[in-house]
């Protein structure tokens, strides 16, 4: 087989992973309509660049459009969103030199009570902005405002992007950060919904009580269940800085090439393990989660749950870091219900969802212990959710205890 044969059948067996798990046979494929099914119609075209310095997300993102013209918005949003992954990536990686100035507390605490760093401060606003320059964003809720903005209607040529498809993104720019200072991974997380165009405020012509029933409209569209997703994506800033996505076709993993400066495919369709015999929690609460997860990982560490593994404990604490080492590894991940945080600390809107949804697209699961974490609608933006996500085998034995624990509370 010549370079481009091998390479075109690599694309094609990519392509058609991703359409088989549109199957509507695959339980985790989400109830989405045709718009959203990338299509196997046409064989993409390549050529020799991609066969030197491998597919990068640019390419990936213009097959993927080429194929699917109505995909053709989102392929824009992806284009800022992997600038800014890389501008994300320099900042912290220079954030140690006393020169850039970027590390320590902002000084402001966020709507929810956490001291903002300064880094967090400078990535909401770089994210902010990338987004929003492309005119195709509707609504943005990010973990660093206190409400979603409609960020279109401040647009210089509003009127230029009027007939594009617009979207809500959702975000947190530098989940992590307390971790930061000492070096340890950081990333940031991103969910992409469709817009609802009626949600669109006119600033000018209204003051804050005259818009209130605009604004209860545009909060509305972001108070969305993960199962209306279209898209999410994690950058993790670590050795090497990564870019994972799902379109809902399949998870798709990117490698930074410093050299090229690209993103480049290098973990096409993947496929966390089915078993493993990793628990990645902060097990100093675990005296105060529920008791069936108590039993269950007392029961994993001394080698008796149901796959029969010892397992070891890796952790983090930081959500991206031990989200993606779960996704190459398996294993557990969670935030769990505990007595003094009955949901939990990680925020549903733009770490749960898009999190769960990268991981239930790559073949796992992500549960609060008693319900699938993509079928809650939340109730505020900043709402937190219980999560235990990972190995569908492992993650199915701890819905399981729960179910079982519930079942004998009614007998
Ligand atoms: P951080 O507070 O540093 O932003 O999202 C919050 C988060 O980090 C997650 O990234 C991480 O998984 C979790 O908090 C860690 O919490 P604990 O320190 O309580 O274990």
């Amino acid at each position: 087989m010549n370079r481009i044969a091998v390479f075109s059948s690599t694309i094609l067996l990519i392509l058609a992973s991703r359409v088989e798990s549109f199957s509507p046979a695959n339980p985790l494929s989400k109830n989405v309509d045709s718009r959203h099914i990338i299509h196997q119609a046409k064989a993409p075209v390549f050529d020799e660049v991609c066969d030197v310095t491998g597919i990068t997300l640019k390419r990936f993102m213009s097959e993927v459009v080429l194929l699917n013209p109505e995909l053709g918005e989102l392929g824009t949003l992806f284009g800022a969103i992997d600038t800014a992954c890389k501008a994300i990536s320099n900042l912290v990686k220079r954030s140690q030199l006393p020169s850039s100035e970027t590390l320590g507390y902002q000084g402001e605490v966020n709507i929810q009570g956490e001291d903002q760093k300064k880094l967090d401060v400078i990535t909401n606003d770089l994210l902010k902005r990338a987004l929003r320059f492309t005119g195709r964003l509707g609504v943005l809720a990010s973990e660093e405002e206190d409400e979603p903005l409609d960020l279109i209607s401040s647009l210089p040529n509003e009127a230029i992007f009027s007939d594009t498809e617009k979207y809500v993104c959702v975000f947190d720019p530098l989940d992590g950060s307390s971790n930061v200072d000492a070096g340890i991974p950081t990333g940031t997380i991103i969910g992409i919904y469709e817009h609802d165009e009626t949600c669109a405020i006119d600033f000018d012509d209204c003051t804050d009580d005259e818009c209130s029933e605009q604004e209860a409209q545009c909060l509305a569209n972001t108070l969305q269940a993960g199962n209306n997703l279209v898209a999410a994506a994690y950058c993790l800033y670590s050795s090497s800085t990564f870019l994972v996505l799902t379109l809902g076709a399949g998870t798709y993993g990117f490698t930074l090439d410093e050299n090229l400066g690209e993103f480049i495919l290098s973990h096409p369709a993947m496929k966390i393990p089915e078993t493993s015999s990793i628990i990645s929690m902060n097990e100093a609460n675990t005296f105060m989660w529920d008791q069936p997860l108590q039993d269950t990982v007392m029961k994993w560490k001394r080698g008796e749950g149901k796959s029969g593994n010892s397992f070891s404990s890796r952790y983090i604490g930081s959500m991206v870091g031990d989200v993606h080492r779960t996704l190459l590894y398996g294993g557990i991940f969670g935030y769990p219900s505990d007595t003094k945080n009955p949901n939990g600390k990680l925020r549903l809107l733009y770490e749960g969802a898009p999190m769960s949804f990268i991981v239930e697209q790559a073949g796992g699961l992500a549960t609060t212990g008693k319900q699938r974490v993509m079928e809650i609608t939340p109730d505020y933006v900043h709402q937190r959710v219980p999560i235990i996500l990972g190995s569908k085998n492992d993650v199915q034995e701890v819905i399981d205890a729960y179910e079982n624990a519930s079942a004998s509370a009614v007998a």
